[in-house]
């Protein structure tokens, strides 16, 4: 499959404005020059579970509706309040137990040649949903590099802290700096990635520019904003939304039908532009994943 899902996104959900940038303008302006350019798409199962093709969500609706509690806890303040966020210069630590901790600056970080567009569907655990095209790269990449020591079991991500720019940072409404994790095999598994765009774009501050989290089989807030640090650890990390409320948001946020939120239930979502709801599916429609929680039960690893 090498023709991109989004060629046949219906005219009334595209504009002008999010038209897509060839993409030498979008890897220029990304800080991110000489590309070799594949076309391996990652694209939605076209067929999967009988349903149909899933377009994707608008760019207007991906930038304008956000979960980034740095920038405001409304889901329009993250777009006004992170205007002006400054994305470049960029550095990001990778360190803990790896063979070869470093100090990047972006722009050596990022390895173009496994960038790639990946249409994944996004499940918040507040029931609504999204279908959006990233453009990224694994998160694996990064491990592989920094060869992570027999004794590295789990990998923390840190977003930035800085309360001068984020100014939510100045209320409690979460412990900052933001700080998410995923188990070293999960982080692994080829579907999670680092992403540096949107609708070949560069990523939006609002989406977590210039590098963001994405594992698209668990819940949103798993997927790490503004990244500056990768950590490799022996211990569970200590996660954000963890610590705020333990029983509605546990380490593993598995996208799980099954197991109810405390407060409403996980069985269906909404996505973002539609008005009927649909039935959620394990894993959020992924069950590549499965086999990475064999004997676990998901019920109580929520
Ligand atoms: N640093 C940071 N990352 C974050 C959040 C946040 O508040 N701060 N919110 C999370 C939640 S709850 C969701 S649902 C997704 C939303 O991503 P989007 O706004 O790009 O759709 O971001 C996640 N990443
Ligand atoms: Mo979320």
């Amino acid at each position: 499959m090498t023709k991109k899902s989004w060629d046949n996104v219906p005219s009334s959900e595209i504009t002008p404005e999010h038209a897509y940038v060839n993409r030498r303008e979008f890897l220029r302006s990304a800080g991110i020059a000489s590309v070799a350019f594949t076309s391996g798409a990652v694209l939605l199962p076209s067929c999967a579970h009988g349903q149909q093709k899933e377009e994707p969500t608008s760019y207007q609706r991906i930038t304008t509706y956000n979960n980034y509690y740095e920038f405001g806890t409304g889901k329009d303040e993250p777009a006004e309040e992170s205007k002006g966020f400054k994305t470049s210069p960029w550095k990001v630590k990778v360190d803990g137990l790896v063979k070869k901790p470093a100090d990047y600056n972006l722009e050596d970080f990022i390895k173009p040649s496994t960038q790639q567009e990946r249409v994944y569907r996004m499940r918040c655990v507040e029931a609504w949903s999204m279908v959006i095209p990233w453009w990224g790269f694994p998160v694996s990449d990064v491990l592989k590099r920094a060869e992570p020591l027999p004794s590295a079991k789990y990998v923390e991500f840190t977003t930035l802290l800085d309360p001068q720019q984020m100014p939510g940072q100045n209320y409690p409404s979460l412990k900052w700096p933001y700080v998410e994790g995923l188990r070293l095999d999960e982080a692994m598994h080829p579907l999670a990635i680092l992403a540096t765009g949107i609708y070949n774009k560069p990523l939006m501050p609002q989406n977590g520019a210039p590098l963001r989290l994405v594992t698209p089989w668990k819940y949103g807030f798993k997927g790490g904003k503004s990244i500056v640090r990768i950590r490799l650890t022996d211990t569970e990390p200590v996660t954000s939304w963890k610590l705020a409320n333990p029983h509605e948001y546990g380490f593993y946020a598995n996208v799980n039908p099954n197991h109810d939120h405390p407060r409403w239930s996980q069985a269906t979502e909404r996505r973002v532009g539609e008005l009927s709801r649909r039935p959620t599916l394990m894993f959020n429609g992924y069950p590549e994943v499965a086999s990475l929680y064999q004997g676990m039960d998901l019920d109580k690893n929520y």
